[in-house]
């Protein structure tokens, strides 16, 4: 039986046409700067998001420690969610690999911080204080359920940084989901942020890798930290030729996945004990109602053997997300997986 993945939109496959791309791709010595096919999709991603640079890195998480670590000095300190993810998972490698501080502010459900709690956040000039130097939001936010920021808010927050001479990093590992959701422009609702790394590895469908977007100066010095970080690639146009293929072919079609999404949320809103909040993107985070005798780990092993894996975020709450190989048929195959779920317990 083939299972039907929904753990995650990192577990899409690349399609037939990605592989062959990556067979035929241009390639050189990335480090040399010499690699055509990176140097495309680099010029391809700023356009697309109207900065003036990119840099191709191995994955989100480097992309956000390499921005951060770029932006900030030792002991300063930046701003952010304490439901970010890079607050929660990517290995405290800010203060590990930077010296750099963590100011968390309590996110809101719908992923924003309260404006009041980041005025009050940024430190004054004193001997005491740490400099703060940066604020990072993320788009979607991922923990609080796929949720989009507003370009309003985001140029709420970028006009408190310029005001205040910090700079604003956007993980927008999903940011092509949150545009696509707000039925914008990527370029016009990143805007107001100084970098923003966006990744090819989840709904866009491509294997490997994600782009770090800001100013020339700024991507430069990215670039060497990338180099510390261990992550300068050699003929990374392997990589590199299925995300140009992603961006070109599949990222208008994250808008389907989302109302694949609003599918699921409507057939799963007619079974019992399932709790959850409207979807605003690809995923949905289900909490299992106190009646329900299961736990997530014991429900997800029953799913499993009606043929669907769901990620496990806590106790009693699931993730879904809907992405590239999910169908529609998918969609109904699930609600009846967890309609047969609940009968049986
Ligand atoms: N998110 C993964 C897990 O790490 C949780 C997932 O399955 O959703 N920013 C955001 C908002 C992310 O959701 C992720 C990955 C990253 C950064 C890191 O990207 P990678 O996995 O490429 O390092």
């Amino acid at each position: 039986m083939e299972l039907i993945d929904l753990r995650s939109d990192t577990v899409t496959k690349p399609t037939q046409e990605m592989r062959d791309v990556i067979a035929r791709a241009e390639v050189g010595d990335d480090v040399y700067g010499e690699d055509p096919t990176v140097n495309k999709l680099e010029a391809e991603s700023a356009r697309i998001l109207g900065k003036e640079a990119g840099l191709f890195l191995p994955s989100g998480t480097m992309g956000n420690i390499a921005a951060i670590l770029t932006h900030c000095e030792r002991g300063s300190e930046i701003i952010l969610g304490n439901r970010a993810h890079t607050f929660l998972s990517e290995v405290g490698g800010i203060a590990a690999l930077g010296g750099i501080q963590t100011h968390v502010l309590p996110n809101q459900n719908d992923g924003t911080l309260r404006i009041d709690d980041i005025r009050s956040a940024i430190r004054m000039e004193d001997i005491h204080d740490p400099q703060t130097q940066l604020i990072t939001l993320e788009n979607t936010h991922n923990e609080c359920g796929g949720v989009v920021l507003s370009l309003e808010y985001t140029r709420e927050v970028g006009e408190i940084a310029q005001n205040n001479e910090l700079k604003l990093h956007l993980d927008g590992a999903r940011v092509f989901n949150a545009a696509a959701a707000l039925d914008i422009q990527p370029a016009e609702l990143v805007e107001p942020a100084d970098s923003v790394m966006f990744c090819l590895s989840k709904g866009l469908c491509a294997p490997v890798g994600s782009v770090l977007c800001g100013r020339k100066d700024f991507i430069k010095r990215a670039r060497k930290t990338r180099k510390m970080l261990g992550g300068g690639m050699r003929q990374a146009g392997l990589i590199a030729a299925a995300g140009l293929y992603a961006l070109e072919h599949h990222l208008p079609l994250l808008k389907n996945d989302h109302l694949r999404t609003d599918a699921l949320a409507q057939g799963l809103s007619d079974v019992d004990g399932l709790i959850f909040e409207n979807p605003s993107s690809n995923m949905i985070y289900l909490n299992l109602s106190d009646d329900m005798k299961l736990n997530a780990i014991e429900a997800a092993a029953k799913l499993k053997e009606l043929g669907i894996l769901v990620g496990i975020w806590g106790e009693r709450q699931f993730r879904l997300v809907v992405h590239f190989w999910i169908t529609d048929q998918d969609i109904e195959q699930v609600t009846k997986a967890f309609k047969q779920l609940i009968s049986d317990s």
